[in-house]
């Protein structure tokens, strides 16, 4: 299978599944600027959205949309305890955690990465991202070390994804204790080093 990816953009959640999952899988970066792939490919032609990331599989299906993404790796290897198996409850607090995410904090980042966002609003999407890490906080603070309670799911390589950004954006995570010593812990495990250092996000 091949994952689509721009370096630090939110195809690193797939990537990070993939590594912890300990999937093989052809990796080709793609500029959103141009939409094109390393290899000159016009993107558009593989996923009509023109957005990362997308996986191709081997049998040529396409898929889209991060939280499907991750949440198909992780049932390819059900005994990593990346996703709770479907149909059970916690199946859909995994899909609660994937969708908050997405909707409420990646989006709200997108705004403060688009060049033509206006100024005036910045400020308003940063206030929304910091009620955004306080409620991830508090639930940290009731359970943890993960969203999920005592095990690593893909719901934390997607919100590692959301601290890289808020380091990106000088969001100081010290304001939300339980999200920086999470997003500590996170930056440790190997799996998650190997794919920033592969984006040129770590050394
Ligand atoms: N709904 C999509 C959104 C993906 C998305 O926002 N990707 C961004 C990078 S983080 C992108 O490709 N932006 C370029 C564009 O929208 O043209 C998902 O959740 O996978």
């Amino acid at each position: 299978m091949k994952l689509y990816f721009a370096p630090g953009a939110c195809s690193l959640s797939p990537h990070i599944v993939l590594r912890e999952a300990g999937i093989d899988a052809e990796l080709e970066q793609v500029d959103l600027r141009t939409k094109k792939t390393k290899n000159g490919t016009d993107y558009t032609l593989i996923n009509p959205k023109g957005q990362v990331p997308t996986l191709v599989l081997d049998n040529g299906q396409v898929l889209t949309e991060g939280p499907a993404i991750v949440q198909y790796l992780a049932d390819q290897k059900p005994d990593s305890g990346l996703a709770p198996h479907s149909g059970t409850f916690e199946r859909y607090r995994l899909q609660e955690w994937l969708n908050f995410i997405c909707s409420e904090v990646h989006k709200t980042f997108g705004a403060l990465f688009q060049p033509t966002t206006p100024e005036d609003y910045k400020p308003i999407a940063k206030d929304t991202l910091a009620r955004r890490f306080a409620y991830v906080d508090q639930q940290l603070s009731r359970g943890g070390p993960y969203l999920m309670g005592s095990q690593f799911t893909v719901a934390d390589a997607y919100m590692c994804v959301m601290c890289t950004w808020a380091g990106f954006m000088k969001i100081d995570l010290v304001q939300w204790p339980n999200v920086k010593t999470y997003a500590e812990r996170l930056s440790q495990r190997p799996k998650i080093q190997e794919a920033l250092r592969e984006e040129g996000l770590a050394k």
